[in-house]
C-alpha cells in the first residue's frame, strides 16, 4: 500500500463534494463511460467511486483502467467484495461493514485480498461502513445478509460510528443502499459530524436540495449512483452545486 494520505486529505478538506458512483455491472461500455467522463468533468465533480454488489473482476478492472486512462478525476474504489481491487485506482475505501454481524464483511473478504492489497501502490483508507435503512431492501443488505440500522435509532448509529473510530477507521460512510426510497436523514449526518471524522453519505440521493441539506448537515462527500444512471444530464444540474462550492 502507498504511504500517502492524498485522497483522504482531499475528502477531509471540504464539505459537500460530489462522487459519481459507477457500478461496472451496469456501466461498462466505452461509449457510456466516455459520456460519463465528459459530463462529470464538465460538472466539476470531485471523485469517481467504482464498485457494486455483483461485479465480475473483468468488468471491474476494465472500468477502473478506462477511467484512470481517460480522466484526471480521482478514482476511488468502493469494493463490494474482495475481488474488486485494482492498482490503477488512486485509493481504496477499505470498508468494514460494521452495522452488520456478518464476519465475511467484517474480516473475511479482507483476509482474502490482504496479500494483494498490501503490495499494491494504492492509498488505503480504513472506512467504517454503516448501512442505514432506506425504506427498501438494498442489494448490499441482501448480498451481505445483514440488517441495516433503522434510520431513527440515532444512538445505535452514533455508537456504531464511535466503535469504528475506536477501531481506527478514518472515515465514516453511511449508506441507505443504492436506490433507497429515503436517503440517510440530515439529522443523522449532523449528529455524526460531532465526531469530527470525515463523512461520506450515499443511497437514494436524487435532488439538488437534498445535496445542499446534506452538505449543511456536515457531509464531506455525497455519492450519487442511480440518479445519474437513469438521467446522465443530472450531471448538468450538479454543475450548480459545484459552482457554489467554489464561491464558498
Ligand atoms: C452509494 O449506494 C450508494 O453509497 C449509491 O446510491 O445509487 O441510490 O445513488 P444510489
Amino acid at each position: 500500500m502507498l504511504d500517502t494520505t492524498k485522497i483522504f486529505d482531499l475528502i477531509t478538506a471540504k464539505k459537500g463534494q460530489i462522487a459519481v458512483l459507477i457500478d461496472p455491472d451496469k456501466s461498462n461500455k466505452k461509449e457510456e463511460l466516455d459520456k460519463l467522463i465528459e459530463k462529470s468533468e464538465f460538472a466539476d465533480i470531485d471523485f469517481f467511486f467504482v464498485g457494486g454488489s455483483t461485479v465480475t473482476r473483468e468488468q471491474f478492472e476494465y472500468v477502473v483502467n478506462y477511467l484512470s486512462n481517460n480522466s484526471e478525476l480521482p478514482v476511488v474504489l468502493f469494493p463490494g467484495a474482495s475481488h474488486q481491487i485494482s492498482s490503477r485506482a488512486d485509493a481504496i475505501l477499505y470498508l468494514s461493514l460494521i452495522s452488520g454481524r456478518n464476519p465475511d464483511y467484517l474480516i473475511g473478504h479482507h483476509v482474502l485480498s490482504a496479500n494483494e492489497i498490501y503490495d499494491m501502490r494504492v492509498e488505503v483508507i480504513p472506512t467504517a461502513y454503516i448501512l442505514i435503512d432506506g425504506g427498501t431492501k438494498s442489494s448490499v443488505a441482501y448480498v451481505s445478509q445483514t440488517t441495516p440500522i433503522p434510520s431513527d435509532k440515532s444512538s445505535i448509529i452514533l455508537n456504531t460510528a464511535k466503535a469504528g473510530i475506536l477501531q481506527g477507521k478514518k472515515l465514516i460512510y453511511v449508506d441507505a443502499g443504492s436506490g433507497a426510497i429515503n436517503h440517510v436523514p440530515n439529522k443523522v449526518i449532523s449528529e455524526l459530524a460531532s465526531l469530527n471524522k470525515p463523512i461520506i453519505v450515499g443511497g437514494g440521493i436524487t435532488k439538488i436540495e437534498e445535496i445542499d441539506a446534506l452538505q449543511k448537515a456536515g457531509a464531506n462527500v455525497i455519492v450519487i449512483g442511480n440518479k445519474i444512471e437513469e438521467d446522465i444530464d443530472f450531471l448538468l444540474d450538479l454543475k450548480m452545486v459545484t459552482k457554489k462550492k467554489w464561491k464558498n
